[in-house]
């Protein structure tokens, strides 16, 4: 059986990925960590560290306190904070990276991190973005992203690690609220939908990013995880998406079952700037080739769960 450790467990990915992980393989072999304490640790019944990943020697402990054999490094800051505090993004997107496959080079652990669509730049072809291609990004996140997709390949080549990772796009999720991030207004849509009946966009309309619902991102870590080794061509950077979708997409899905929603638009010219030098669309056929990657939900599936998963928790009455 796996002993996973899990850094910034408590943000949006790690909070659901907790308890996926110890529902697949038990939660007293998922380790959580996190730089604070936070309500969701509640969730895991397995132990519990707080971790600063920029502290390598702590992160060492844990692994060997636990016997971690399996490590997902999920802890880093998204692309709009990486704007606002670009040596901050650098220090811990890539402190926390390099700590936490020193640590897996040290134990022999498999090790998993995201990329993310934010690796790309605007001279990346825009529509149906190749697995391999031009990687040239303008934000501070991407350059961690690149830095971190070729460390993560550095690390398996020369000390035979088994990195894995994917590059995600912008994460639909009800539990957890990103933060930080430029594909966020599409979870914040649906918390604005159901507590005031509208939105104001910081996104332009017609601005199209690749999205995902979190159970698809969930099953795609495992998999992935558990995947053949040899079948493994890219290991540490697949494209996974589930949409290619625009602002006024998500308001249409939404005013499909709440007919009285309303979006206007107030651009936010730093995450207008970021959202634009990312791809349109992605093209995923190398993660559904080498580990059989597919998402399940598309928009109208994630509107009707966000929408009833939020009424629920805001106890107000179901969209019809
Ligand atoms: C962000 O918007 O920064 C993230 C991402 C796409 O990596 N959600």
């Amino acid at each position: 059986m796996k002993k996973i450790m899990v850094t910034g467990a408590l943000g949006q990915i790690g909070s659901e990925l907790l308890m996926e992980l110890g529902r697949f393989y038990g939660s007293d072999n998922v380790i959580a960590t996190d730089i604070r304490l936070g309500a969701k640790e509640i969730a895991h019944s397995g132990p519990f560290e707080i971790l600063d990943v920029t502290d390598g020697k702590r992160m060492a402990e844990i692994a060997a306190q636990y016997q971690v054999d399996t490590i997902i490094h999920l802890a880093a800051l998204l692309s709009a904070t990486g704007e606002e505090k670009p040596l901050f993004a650098w220090n811990l997107n890539m402190g926390g990276l390099v700590n936490a496959l020193e640590v897996a080079r040290e134990r022999g652990c498999q090790f998993f991190t995201p990329s993310s669509i934010g690796a790309f730049g605007p001279s990346t072809p825009k529509v149906q973005t190749p697995q391999d291609t031009i990687q040239r990004p303008t934000t501070m996140y991407g350059v961690n992203k690149v830095a971190g997709e070729l460390l993560c390949d550095y690390y398996f080549h020369k000390f035979g690690v088994d990195t894995r990772g994917v590059r995600f796009p912008g994460l639909i999720s009800y539990v957890t609220p990103p933060g930080g991030g430029t594909t966020d207004y599409a979870v914040e849509i649906y918390y604005e939908a159901v507590k005031r009946g509208k939105y104001t966009c910081y996104i332009q309309k017609g601005t199209y990013m690749d999205m995902m619902y979190m159970p698809d991102a969930l099953h795609a870590i495992i998999t992935l995880m558990e995947a053949d080794s040899y079948r493994l061509k890219h290991r540490n950077a697949f494209n996974v998406t589930a949409m290619s979708i625009a602002p006024e997409d998500v308001a249409s899905a939404i005013a499909r079952q709440m007919p009285a929603f309303k979006m206007d638009y107030q651009v936010d010219p730093v995450r207008q700037a970021i959202a634009e030098s990312w791809p349109d669309s992605i093209d995923a056929s190398a993660a559904k080739e080498e580990w059989g990657f597919k998402a399940e939900y598309d928009l109208d599936r994630i509107t009707t769960d966000m929408l009833a998963k939020l009424q629920q928790r805001y106890c107000l009455p179901e969209a019809k």
